[in-house]
């Protein structure tokens, strides 16, 4: 909820009706949508984006199984779209909660987060292709209402990594459908994010130390392209299909990530010797425009990265 702050957001002790859990809480989630330019790239190359809260991904939400989601989203004044939100993790009706509403309006409404895991959040308004391919996604995670368990150990650090499109600038949306005019993959909002060994402008990547347990909450925010998610140099300790906990799978090396889907991963280096993956989409087309994240490990990594509730690297 760090990452919030700034956009009003406040969790507040209300007990709610049925819940599961004593301590089930209401979350008040407000998300405006921006449309501006941003940047893609870590020259600062820009396009022009439609956004929640400004960002591409959009902020984290992160809740616990079975608390009440507070949602509003403000379309703002100056925006040109009709937008709207599409939270995976809720059971609604799509044409009730998740439709359209015009520049200057707000739509609000709840739901109960019934299932753990990860989940994407994105616009459905149409084309949505176009409203997707333009930025607007996000992720939200849903912790299991029984906390860590054995199957679902505490993790050392934990980032979240969001693979996205990016079209030639003036794409037509029938033909982002098609996928024709893609020109790269983002990785939370731009291209080669956290991988100076492929761009010499970027300057972050993620750290752990050695032997840490590193978990990356990873969605598929792109049209149409499924991600082939592996970290080279390593092997993937456990695998959470969906994020759920019973969703366990172990020692995998390459795992497919449809389009808005996700995954949960854990990854431990070896504990002996400074080391680094490259973790890629293994789909060629992609890890070379883009999708590839160096993870470092290495004994002076900084104490705070994936510890401190700001789980994407901006
Ligand atoms: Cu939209």
């Amino acid at each position: 909820m760090r990452r919030m702050k700034s956009l009003a957001v406040v969790t507040g002790l209300v007990a709610t009706l049925g819940t599961p859990v004593a301590l089930a809480k209401t979350v008040t989630v407000e998300i405006p949508v921006i449309e501006k330019d941003l940047a893609i790239d870590n020259a600062g190359n820009t396009q022009k984006m439609w956004t929640y809260a400004g960002t591409v991904p959009g902020p984290v939400v992160r809740v616990t199984q079975g608390d009440v989601v507070d949602f509003s989203m403000l379309n703002e004044k100056g925006n040109k779209q009709s937008h709207s939100m599409d939270f995976h993790a809720a059971r609604l009706d799509v044409l009730d909660e998740f439709e359209a509403v015009r520049p200057g309006k707000t739509k609000a409404y709840e739901f109960r987060a019934d299932y753990p895991g990860v989940f994407i959040y994105h616009c459905g308004a149409d084309p949505m292709s176009e409203h997707i391919a333009r930025g607007m996604y996000g992720v939200i995670i849903v912790d299991p209402e029984e906390g860590y368990s054995e199957d679902f150990p505490k993790p050392d650090r934990e980032y979240v990594i969001v693979q996205g499109d990016l079209f030639e600038q003036g794409t037509k949306p029938q033909d982002m459908t098609a996928n024709i005019g893609k020109k790269a993959s983002l990785i939370n909002g731009k291209v080669f994010h956290y991988d100076p060994v492929h761009d010499s402008n970027a300057s972050l990547t993620l750290e752990s130390k050695p032997g840490e347990r590193v978990r990356i909450h990873f969605v598929n925010a792109q049209v149409n392209d499924s991600v082939a998610f592996h970290p080279i140099a390593g092997i993937w300790d456990k695998v959470w299909e969906n994020g759920h906990p019973k969703n366990i799978s172990y020692g995998i090396q390459t795992y497919n990530v449809a389009p808005a889907h996700a995954a949960t991963f854990d990854l431990i280096s070896p504990a002996d010797r400074p080391t680094n993956n490259a973790i890629v989409d293994h789909q060629m087309k992609n890890a070379l425009t883009g999708a590839i994240t160096v993870l470092m490990n290495h004994d002076d990594a900084d104490p705070a990265l994936g510890r401190n509730g700001d789980l994407i690297l901006r």
